[in-house]
C-alpha cells in the first residue's frame, strides 16, 4: 500500500473522463489499496482514482463515523446512476482536490446505482443521505465534473482564479 499525491485544482487531469475498468485485476486491487490508504490519510470519506492521477472508473469510500471503531471500506468499479429521485437535498460539500473550500450543493436525495465490486460481482442498490451525496460527487469526478461546476458563475470563477493564482505562486 502507498499514500499517493492528491492532484489539486487547476490540474487539467481533473477534467478527464476516466476509462472503464475492463477486468478486476491484481493491479486494480493494488490501486484500490493505495486509494484507501490515501483517503484515510487525507482524511476523506471518498476518493476517485483520477484524484491520484489514475484515469480509471474506480471509487473508494468509507462513511463510518470517525468515532466508530469499525471502518466500513467500500470500492465501486464502473459505477453508474440508474435513476435519481426528483426530491433534492442540499449538503455542504468539500473536495480533497479543492482543499479548504466548502459550498452548499443541491443533488438528488436518492439515487439507484449499479457497480462492480473488487470480487467482480455486479451490484445494484439505492443510496440516500450522505451516501447519495458522496457517490454522486465521486461519479462526477470520473466524468471530469467538480462540485464547483454547480455553483454560480461568480463563485466558480472566483475559486478557479484563487487556485490558479496559488498554483502559479507555487510554480515560482
Ligand atoms: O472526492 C473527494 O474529494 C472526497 C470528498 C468526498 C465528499 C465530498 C462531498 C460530500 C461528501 C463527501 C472528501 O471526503 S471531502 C471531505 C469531506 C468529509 C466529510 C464530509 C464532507 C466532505
Ligand atoms: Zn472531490
Amino acid at each position: 500500500m502507498a499514500i499517493r499525491e492528491i492532484i489539486i485544482l487547476p490540474d487539467k487531469q481533473l477534467r478527464l473522463v476516466s476509462k472503464p475498468v475492463e477486468t478486476v485485476t491484481a493491479q486494480i486491487r493494488k490501486l484500490a489499496d493505495d486509494m484507501f490508504e490515501t483517503m484515510y490519510d487525507a482524511p476523506g470519506i471518498g476518493l476517485a482514482a483520477i484524484q491520484i492521477a489514475e484515469p480509471v472508473r474506480l471509487i473508494t469510500m468509507d462513511l463510518a463515523k470517525k468515532t466508530d471503531e469499525e471502518r466500513q471500506p467500500r470500492a465501486f468499479i464502473n459505477p453508474e446512476v440508474l435513476s435519481a429521485s426528483e426530491e433534492m437535498s442540499v449538503y455542504e460539500e468539500g473536495c480533497l482536490s479543492i482543499p479548504e473550500y466548502y459550498e452548499e450543493v443541491e443533488r438528488p436525495a436518492t439515487v439507484r446505482i449499479r457497480y462492480t465490486d473488487l470480487d467482480g460481482k455486479v451490484h445494484e442498490e439505492e443510496a440516500s443521505g450522505l451516501f447519495a451525496t458522496c457517490i454522486q460527487h465521486e461519479i462526477d469526478h470520473l466524468n471530469g465534473v467538480l462540485f464547483v461546476d454547480y455553483l454560480s458563475k461568480l463563485k466558480r470563477d472566483r475559486v478557479l482564479k484563487k487556485f490558479s493564482k496559488a498554483a502559479k505562486r507555487a510554480a515560482g
